[in-house]
């Protein structure tokens, strides 16, 4: 990596500590990716972007900020990216996916909060990533509990402003998610000092609708068999997704797209076409999260989807773009985002659907169901998950893990013995 030592000292980074984790990272890397057989070439871009990761993306949001600019760090796929880059703003995702930030949120969380949580806000107390320190103002949700709480505890130290979501979809609340988004567009101006008009709203819809359409061309090559990417890799992308600009996101993943059309043309993937196709299901997995997939994949079988917020939550369904008023607009965020099911709302029979619509999609052998360890929402809903799979005849199992290794040979034989069933 580039040297951005003097970047990340001018930003308050503890650097020692910092370093600890630089040195962890690149045999992590190494060993859940550089070392899968018939990558795309494609893939050169995303792995450029890890090995630079804690350097280029935040020397941008550097320079974005010496001209005036301001970042907003977000945690959720509620959160309306559209109009924080219509302000003249940049959004990039935050939630820590790494061990080495759990200790650090520990210090003032519960130990049995999920790992997500801890680790976000040990990411920030610590001072170990750019990103959190980059951030002008972290925009929380009323999601679950311990994300509320957490941003109380992180509001001593960086500003917060906190969007309350609705927990239901009636049209009342869908209505009241609207008027929430307009709260939170006075928000970004008061921010920003800019104004959101309707034509740069319009523009923005755009940007992050190809952004969403270029994933479902990535998604849609894994629909075919052999798959030509693997799970890993395409998570990878997702993640990447949640911070890299917009723009060149989407072209260098439609280049990749064109590469993987080639391959399913000539019958080429990276997995034998009889290997079972596992769908994985239930929290989101924040980079550098990747122990799942690595496991599963590495027992041979190809993750082809994921019904989480790093899958198809952060990007089907989109935005009308037919609305020219601010107020229009809005209401078709609102609308588009409120299709989002995540297993904070009550009832969610929509996730539920979704997943057996995605068992079909995608030609799904088995599926796992995954949630964080402490994630109650997620561990609760697996009831009615494994339930509806049952249902219809498709094999299933749930599993709850966290970010260390420690449990990883357990998941290995319970995956393995899983496998042989389908
Ligand atoms: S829309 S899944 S990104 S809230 S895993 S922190 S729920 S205790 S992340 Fe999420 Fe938005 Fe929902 Fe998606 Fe809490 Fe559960 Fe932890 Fe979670």
């Amino acid at each position: 990596m580039a040297d951005y030592r003097n970047m990340w000292d001018d930003l308050g980074m503890d650097l020692e500590k910092h370093d600890l984790l630089c040195e962890a990272l690149p045999d992590a890397f190494h060993e859940v990716y550089i070392s899968q057989q018939d990558r795309p070439e494609g893939m050169d871009y995303y792995d450029f972007v890890v090995a630079e990761i804690h350097g280029v993306r935040p020397a941008e949001l550097v320079e974005h900020r010496k001209k005036g600019g301001k970042v907003f760090g977000t945690f959720c796929v509620y959160v309306p990216d559209e109009i924080i880059f219509a302000a003249g703003a940049i959004a990039t995702g935050l939630c820590g996916g790494s061990q080495f930030w759990v200790p650090g949120g520990e210090k003032v969380l519960p130990a049995n909060t999920c790992p997500l949580i801890k680790a976000s806000v040990g990411a920030r107390l610590d001072k170990t990533c750019p990103f959190f320190r980059l951030a002008d103002i972290y925009i929380g949700e009323t999601t679950c509990d311990g994300k509320k709480k957490a941003w109380e505890i992180l509001s001593e130290d960086v500003p917060v402003y906190v969007m309350d979501l609705p927990q239901m979809k009636r049209e009342k609340d869908i209505a009241a998610w609207t008027e929430e988004i307009k709260l939170f567009l006075n928000k970004v101006e008061e921010v920003t000092g800019t104004k959101v008009t309707p034509e740069a709203l319009a523009e923005n819809i755009k940007l992050i609708a190809r952004k969403r359409k270029a994933l479902e061309r990535l998604y849609n090559t894994r629909k075919n068999s052999p798959v030509p990417i693997s799970g890993r890799d395409a998570l990878l992308i997702t993640q990447i997704a949640f911070y890299d600009d917009p723009e060149r996101f989407s072209s260098k993943t439609n280049e990749l797209c064109d590469e993987l059309d080639k391959r399913i043309a000539e019958g080429n993937g990276v997995f034998p076409a009889d290997a079972p196709r596992i769908m994985i299901t239930g929290t989101p997995m924040a980079i550098p999260n990747w122990k799942l997939h690595h496991i599963v994949e590495t027992c041979g079988a190809p993750v082809v989807v994921e019904e989480t917020c790093t899958g198809v939550r952060y990007f089907e369904n989109s935005v009308d773009e037919t609305g020219t008023t601010l107020d229009e607009q809005i209401q078709a965020l609102a609308k588009r985002y409120m299709k989002v099911n995540c297993a904070c709302f009550t009832p969610n029979e929509g996730r539920v659907d979704d997943i057996l619509r995605l068992v079909k999609e995608y030609k799904v052998d088995g599926v796992i169901d995954c949630n964080l360890q402490f994630c109650g929402l997620y561990s609760t809903e697996s009831y009615l998950v494994q339930q509806a799979l049952k249902k219809a005849g498709i094999p299933v199992m749930h599993l709850e893990t966290d970010y260390s290794e420690q449990d990883s040979e357990q998941i290995r034989t319970r995956v393995q013995a899983f496998l042989e069933m389908l």
